[in-house]
């Protein structure tokens, strides 16, 4: 097991698109507990793989209080069970230190394959649908910032590049 190290935006790497996972290997599930280690370590509740510069479309979460419900989605498709938007404060291992509301659908389906590389579906809502959502946008090379304007988008991006370069410094 091993912690990944996370991108943070600006970093062009999180806008690359994810391809699907051909076959769930022996690999796929080492990366799979490197991800859930990272994620936990952090803490977060959700992470993509995307996030630690892997291609593929790969996502852990656990929304639990305890890390009792780890959750993984491989080569995940949502469809909206209803229209209707919820408003909730996210934010991203990718984005420290910034949180902004944005608002996604409430209720939705998802389904993927679990690390057993079977086939699931499962009926979404609240933080687990708000977090499924963040996460299969990192796969498309999306980040929540693009959702809010660009003046605030801005005024993060300079703020963590003024930190990546005193971080690069202190290296
Ligand atoms: C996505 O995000 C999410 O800024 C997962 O300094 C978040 O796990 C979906 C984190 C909220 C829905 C609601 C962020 C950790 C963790 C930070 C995360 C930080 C340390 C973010
Ligand atoms: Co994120």
């Amino acid at each position: 097991m091993a912690i990944l190290d996370i991108l943070e935006f600006p970093d062009p790497r999180l806008r690359t698109k994810a391809k699907p996972v051909a076959e769930v290997t022996d690999k796929i599930r080492n990366l799979i507990d490197d991800m859930f280690e990272t994620m936990y370590d952090a803490p977060g509740i959700g992470l993509a793989a995307s996030q630690v510069n892997i291609h593929q479309q790969i996502v852990v979460i656990d929304v639990s209080e305890d890390k009792s419900e780890p959750l993984v989605f491989i080569n995940p498709k949502v469809t909206v069970l209803d229209g209707e938007l919820e408003a909730m404060q996210e934010g991203c291992l990718s984005v420290p230190g910034f949180y902004e509301d944005i608002e996604r659908i409430e209720h939705c389906k998802i389904e993927a394959l679990g690390k057993d590389g079977k086939p699931f579906v499962l009926e979404a809502r609240g933080l687990l649908a708000v977090c499924i959502q963040h996460e299969l946008d990192h796969l498309d090379g999306k980040l929540f910032v693009d959702y809010i304007s660009s003046t605030k988008r801005d005024r993060i991006r300079k703020k963590l590049e003024k930190q990546h370069r005193l971080d690069a410094k202190h290296a």
